[in-house]
């Protein structure tokens, strides 16, 4: 893939990411539509299926031959995701749905785009706070246009760790979850749950708090974030402390390799399958 068709596909993202920020933030004060999927915690709303249809129709007129994994797509059809090496864009319309409904500000536009197994480009677009976070496989991170570092903590007992619920009311994954907020009120200096995976994954760029683990996610709620984190010099691995591996459905990002470490050595790991 060429330099210039790399910039072309990140013109586009950005482009897509406006929209879609138009599309939430015209709909973020009014009633909404509300339907459950896989548990009474697990959203969808009128706004994530237009987003991600739009999104969708712009990227495959500009790029028909490439492939697309979206959230709303997927719990439609219920298909598993198997990664080629063709150019993948892989988006979650709206990241933080109860939020949303919520009329709580954490809310964002995913889009992460996988060449040959590689995440190449993340767009991360929180539309009420207008915030752009960017980045670029190797070319560094931005807010807005800034260039973004995390932070240089390395001391767990020093960090802010960000952590979710998630959506699944199983009985055995909550108890886990339990103990592991438990853990992390005792190791570390506070913890924070902002709702949006891709949010959680950009504070931790922008230096907001030093680390983020979440057990039950998907794909497209943190490629995106999980790029943006690492150009901007954090850490991204498997929570056990592996490589991370993307349909794993768990994510542990930290800004130094110190508190990755320190993180992975206290968390009970559950195991989520496979996307
Ligand atoms: C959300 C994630 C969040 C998680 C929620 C939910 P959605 O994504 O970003 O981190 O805790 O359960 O999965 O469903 O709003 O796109």
């Amino acid at each position: 893939m060429s330099e210039s068709d790399l910039e072309e596909m990140f013109t586009l993202a950005v482009s897509v990411a406006k929209e879609a920020g138009q599309i939430i933030r015209d709909a973020f004060d009014k009633e909404k539509e509300v339907d459950t999927k896989l548990s009474a915690a697990d959203l969808v709303t009128e706004s994530d299926q237009a987003v991600e249809k739009i999104v969708n129709t712009r990227i495959m007129e500009k790029f028909p031959t490439h492939r697309f994994i979206g959230e709303e797509t997927t719990s439609e059809s219920g298909e598993k995701h198997e990664l080629t090496d063709d150019p993948t864009w892989i988006i979650d319309p709206i990241d933080g749905t109860t939020n949303f409904v919520n009329r709580i500000q954490e809310v964002s536009f995913s889009l992460g785009i996988m060449v040959n197994k590689k995440t190449v480009i993340g767009v991360v677009y929180a539309p009420i706070k207008d915030e752009m976070f960017t980045a670029r496989l190797g070319k560094g991170a931005y807010l807005n246009g800034m260039k973004l570092q995390a932070s240089k903590i390395t001391d767990l007992k020093q960090a802010v760790i960000i952590t979710e619920g998630g959506s699944s009311r199983d009985a055995k994954e909550v108890e886990d979850k339990v103990k592991n907020i438990h853990a992390l009120i005792t190791h570390t200096r506070g913890i924070r749950a902002y709702g949006s995976a891709a949010v959680n994954l950009c504070h931790v760029a922008a230096g907001r708090g030093q680390g983020y683990v979440e057990y039950g996610i998907h794909i497209w709620d943190f490629i995106a974030g999980a790029l943006i984190a690492k150009e901007a010099g954090a850490v991204v691995l498997d929570p056990t402390g592996c490589d991370l591996d993307p349909l794993r459905r768990r994510i542990l990002c930290a800004c130094s390799p110190e508190v990755a470490k320190g993180l992975s050595q206290i968390l009970t790991h559950l195991d989520m399958g496979c996307d």
